[in-house]
């Protein structure tokens, strides 16, 4: 096999225009315009507008390439393109070779006859996916939102690139993957997939292999594999093929298991598999790196209705995590570097599931390969989200190959615990008010799609995987798909019905991959894309940064009922952060002290595509919000939490470890002046995988009056093994209604070489106390912090979370905020 890349130095320019640009393929229109002046900044301030209407245009982009003569000796010559973003005509010396209409497609097709010796061109001309959308909505009017560029469900592009609420209708366009000739004579891999069958301590493996035969008379193949494993221990197999196809088996005694994040080590084993013809010529490899593990999802009744959850090597295990979308909506930006660090701060919020949402589109290789070191299980839908969709026979195949394309790419991943049909459209059909309305036929074809072709075609390519019809789904047919007690739920009647964040508790779902709460990004980040007169959150350009329609008002609503009036603009974005922080608090404590009923917690969103007030913990510039770090306390695999009932409060151990561990629980409660009112501690054994009592505290009769639930709080923490965790002050009332004191904070500062060690002390009780820097950015090991007198919090600041060298001086002058200053 021989590959000449096509990436590399191109031309683009507009349709039509004389001017021509030279610009770097993989890459897209946006780049392009940006890097040569043509557009500003779309995510600046309102310019998303100019933006959309330069992706009104077509734009055209070519090159010319060498072929050497041997080159075409080959049996066959194919023209290979990983990614074009969407709608192209692709021609080779003139003449039009296909058009590419999906997104999500590996699109190759033969070349030989149209190439020559010496030099040839290509030239890919795009159709604005803008324009094409609107066309065929037009012609044929299937669903519409005002969140989108009318007629994105018409277009196999990602969803969200057309808009969405949360993001920017930015509808790029361009060669965004490699594009490259690939040259093969006598055979090649068709397909190579990977089965495990796991024993007693042994896991037998098996590399199957499909070929194809090309042209020349072959003779026999032989197909060689090697396995080698993290300790170092390799395995080879060899076997001679004269039909279309070949399995090589492994037996691995004493296997590596690979587990989640959080329950165990993710080694890898290296597959290497190679093709060779009778002469001995390597003819085609493959590498892939596997894990071993056994990864099933239960769903089976029980006592309450059905489960589910996953289970991995034998275990149960409590899914914890968010949802991610794309990173960005300018896909070139999108690097692995960029993705390592998202996917960094997942596991340090101690996730160990991620929810590829199916708005977006599959990811590069580099994205499932870091989930796979990184022990973070991907929940992966299929393209389709919030949208009724016409099946025609077109429709379907490309649907289908753009499935078995993506499907087949990533299947020999660890990570990846489940394919799902796709997002919130079950739910559309069974009255969430998505406006889907009620037709029997589009009805009965949602059945088809997602309840009989999709799966056949995942079948048929990864028969061992879970599929699963549809997020939230019960099991599919319209039966009652956002059902608490069977499969799993989206609960949105916090936040999108307006119902306090307290309503979590009155539920018990099985596995909630979706719930969540907004919240306006980092005053920095703000600060990137507005001038200080757009600094009001109904400005306009705040506005232009808010998709979901009245959401500011939403924010503020909640925020009457829970805080003071903020007057600063500053201080109303914290609380806002402070609320998003404190609800999914809420709900996950809740779950996680279910455990066994409830086994999934995946907050919507961890990350933004563009700078915008979202449901995300992580705005656009990676800055962490209260709630990622929240998550890092609530995702603990340790987690102490308290319920208050009218005073009555339990205190519990959630454990998701694998052994007994030795926690003792320290309460205090505390009145006016901090003075301590009783206190106690208890020692537990908090069991494995579940959870474990630790006492109940009385508080009711110190909050008998009116002015006592305004002063009384409690104050928790837990010692373990591992040290202290952070200290939680529960409050008998509102924030809004409680009495604060000045809280006089001291930071002190020591530097050590790796990091500083920072002390932060109290005179009176200080909740939701942020440290940040106007200059620099950090992440600190907690933030948001509860602090009570008398129990400074010591936290760790690694130099190399700083974003610049800083001094320790600039450190002890970091800018605070609590729940005292709003107000
Ligand atoms: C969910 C998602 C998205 C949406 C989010 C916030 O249901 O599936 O479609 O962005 O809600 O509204």
């Amino acid at each position: 096999m021989k590959t000449i890349s096509l990436n590399g130095p191109w031309r683009m320019r507009k349709a039509g225009a004389a001017r021509f640009y030279d610009v770097t393929v993989p890459t897209t229109v946006c780049t392009d315009l940006l890097a040569n002046g043509l557009l500003e900044d779309p995510y600046y301030r309102d310019n998303e507008d100019a933006a959309l209407l330069a992706l009104r245009s077509d734009y055209e982009y070519s090159r010319t390439f060498t072929v050497p003569e041997d080159f075409l000796d080959a049996d066959s010559v194919e023209l290979v393109c990983h990614g074009i973003d969407t709608i192209a005509d692709i021609h080779l010396n003139g003449a039009l070779l296909f058009r590419a209409d999906n997104m999500h497609r590996t699109w190759r097709t033969g070349v030989k006859a149209a190439l020559h010796p010496g030099e040839n061109a290509i030239r890919v001309c795009f159709h604005s996916a803008a324009e094409y959308a609107e066309r065929l909505e037009r012609e044929n009017p299937v669903y519409k939102t005002s969140d989108t560029v009318d007629g994105f469900e018409q277009v196999r592009k990602a969803h969200c690139m057309y808009g969405w609420d949360w993001g920017p209708k930015l509808p790029d366009m361009g060669i965004f993957r490699s594009i490259e000739l690939r040259a093969a004579s006598v055979a090649r891999f068709a397909d190579v997939g990977v089965r495990q069958t796991h024993g007693e301590n042994a896991v037998d493996i098996a590399v199957e292999t499909e070929l194809e035969r090309l042209g020349r008379a072959s003779g026999s193949l032989t197909v060689h594999a090697s396995l080698t494993g993290p300790d170092g221990r390799s395995w080879q197999e060899c076997a001679v093929c004269s039909g279309g196809g070949q399995a090589l088996a492994f037996h691995v005694d004493a296997p590596q298991l690979w587990w989640p994040n959080g329950y165990g080590e993710h080694p890898l084993y290296a597959l290497h598999v190679e093709l060779s013809g009778t002469d001995g010529a390597v003819l085609d490899t493959r590498d892939l790196n596997i894990g071993l593990r056994t990864l099933t999802v239960k769903t089976d009744p029980d006592e309450w209705g059905s489960k589910f959850e996953f289970c991995v090597n034998g275990v149960s295990i409590f899914a914890i995590g968010a949802n991610y979308i794309p990173e960005d909506s300018i896909l070139t930006r999108i690097t692995p570097q960029r993705t390592e660090q998202l996917l960094r701060q997942c596991v340090r919020a101690n996730y160990n599931t991620i929810r590829v949402w199916g708005g977006g589109y599959f990811q590069d290789d580099s994205f499932y390969d870091c989930c796979d070191r990184l022990g973070l299980l991907v929940w992966q839908d299929l393209l389709f989200a919030c949208a009724v969709y016409e099946l025609t026979d077109s429709f379907a195949q490309s649907i289908v190959a753009e499935t078995q394309d993506n499907v087949r790419r990533l299947r020999h991943h660890a990570s990846i615990a489940l394919w799902c049909g796709n997002n919130e459209l079950e739910w559309g059909w069974s009255g969430w008010d998505m406006g889907f309305g009620n037709d029997p036929h589009r009805r009965a074809d949602y059945i088809k799609q997602f309840e009989w072709l999709l799966p056949q075609a995942v079948k048929a390519v990864d028969p061992d995987r879970f599929y699963w019809v549809a997020s939230p789904s019960s099991g599919g047919g319209f039966d009652d798909p956002n059902d608490q007690n069977r499969g799993d739920v989206h609960y949105w009647e916090v936040w999108h019905r307006l119902k306090p964040f307290t309503e979590y508790r009155k539920y018990h779902f099985r596995f909630c991959s979706e719930f969540g709460f907004q919240s306006f990004p980092s005053p920095k980040t703000i600060g990137a894309f507005t001038l200080p007169e757009d600094r009001n959150v109904f400005s306009d350009v705040m506005e232009c940064h808010q998709k979901n329609g009245t959401a500011n008002g939403r924010i503020l609503m909640y925020l009457a009922d829970n805080f003071l009036y903020p007057t600063r603009f500053e201080t109303l974005v914290y609380a806002s952060q402070v609320l998003q922080a404190e609800a999914i608090r809420y709900g996950v404590e809740h779950w996680r002290a279910n455990r066994g009923r409830c086994m999934g917690s995946l907050y919507w969103q961890v990350n933004d595509c563009w700078p915008v007030a979202s449901w995300s913990s992580l705005d656009y510039y990676n800055r962490w919000k209260p709630l990622h770090y929240y998550a890092k306390n609530f995702y603990a695999p340790l987690l102490c939490s308290a319920a208050d009932a009218q005073g009555l409060v339990s205190l519990r151990v959630c454990s998701e470890q694998l052994r007994v561990q030795k926690c003792t629980v320290y309460w205090q409660l505390r009145g006016a002046q901090d003075a301590v009112l009783l206190e106690g501690q208890q020692t537990v054994d908090a069991q494995p995988l579940s959870v474990t009592p630790a006492g109940t505290v009385d508080c009711a009769s110190w909050l008998t009056e009116k002015a006592q639930r305004q002063t009384v709080y409690l104050c928790y923490w837990m010692e373990t093994e591992a040290g202290c965790t952070p200290v939680s002050v529960l409050l008998f009332c509102k924030p809004k209604h409680f009495r604060f004191a000045a809280p006089e904070l001291s930071l002190s500062v020591q530097e050590q070489e790796d990091a500083f060690i920072l002390t932060l002390a109290a005179e009176h009780m200080a909740k939701y106390v942020w440290l940040d820097s106007p200059d620099f950015d950090f992440i600190l090991s907690d933030n948001c912090l509860d602090i009570v007198p008398g129990r400074p919090a010591v936290l760790i600041l690694k130099k190399s979370d700083i974003s610049r060298a800083v001094q320790a001086d600039e450190l002890k002058h970091l800018d605070t905020l609590c729940a005292y200053d709003i107000r």
